[in-house]
């Protein structure tokens, strides 16, 4: 039986996995009606990631005991200055969704709670992951600089990379 403990880090977990969900559908909408559909499909794309992020999370909770209690949203910005801004936010966003990983972890295995911090190994592989991986959009953008046929290639680029992942649901 999962702890009490344990369990509210884990719906903070939740409830930061739906946010990020919704982050990245907003950014996406942003990107579709600003005429970077190739950004657009990689975020629509990135958002449902999340959201997997977030059901095998849930999934987990319940499967051992606990209750994944859905918490309030907030709402997400709806103005953005560029396409390198937004991956900049996304950046900096996922950096910080990495230390609220790594504090859940801890919080799990200062508990003695060796099968959830087993479990969360997933999700530490995935942000290093995740990093990279926005880390080398945000060079690619530095090379593009700001012109119109270097942010029209890296549009494309993201559209290519939009097949690339894919995660799975099963709770651990
Ligand atoms: Fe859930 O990995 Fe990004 O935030």
């Amino acid at each position: 039986m999962i702890s009490k403990k344990v369990e509210k880090a884990l719906i903070d977990q939740i409830e930061n996995e739906e946010q990020s969900s919704r982050f990245y559908m907003a950014m996406a909408s942003w990107c579709e009606v600003k005429g970077y559909p190739g950004a657009a499909k990689f975020l629509y794309k990135h958002s449902d990631e999340e959201r997997i992020h977030m059901t095998k999370l849930i999934r987990y909770l319940n499967d051992k005991g606990g209750y994944a209690v859905l918490q309030k949203l907030d709402m997400p910005d709806s103005k953005y200055e560029s396409l390198l801004q937004i991956f900049e936010k996304i950046l900096h966003h996922e950096v910080s969704v990495t230390q609220n990983i790594n504090k859940l972890f801890e919080t799990a295995f200062s508990s003695k709670d060796y099968t959830t911090s087993q479990f969360l190994q997933w999700y530490i592989e995935e942000q290093i992951e995740e990093e990279r991986m926005f880390k080398g959009i945000l060079d690619k953008f530095r090379l593009a600089g700001n012109e119109t046929g270097g942010l029209f290639m890296l549009d494309k680029e993201l559209d290519s990379m939009s097949g690339a992942k894919t995660t799975d649901v099963n709770p651990g």
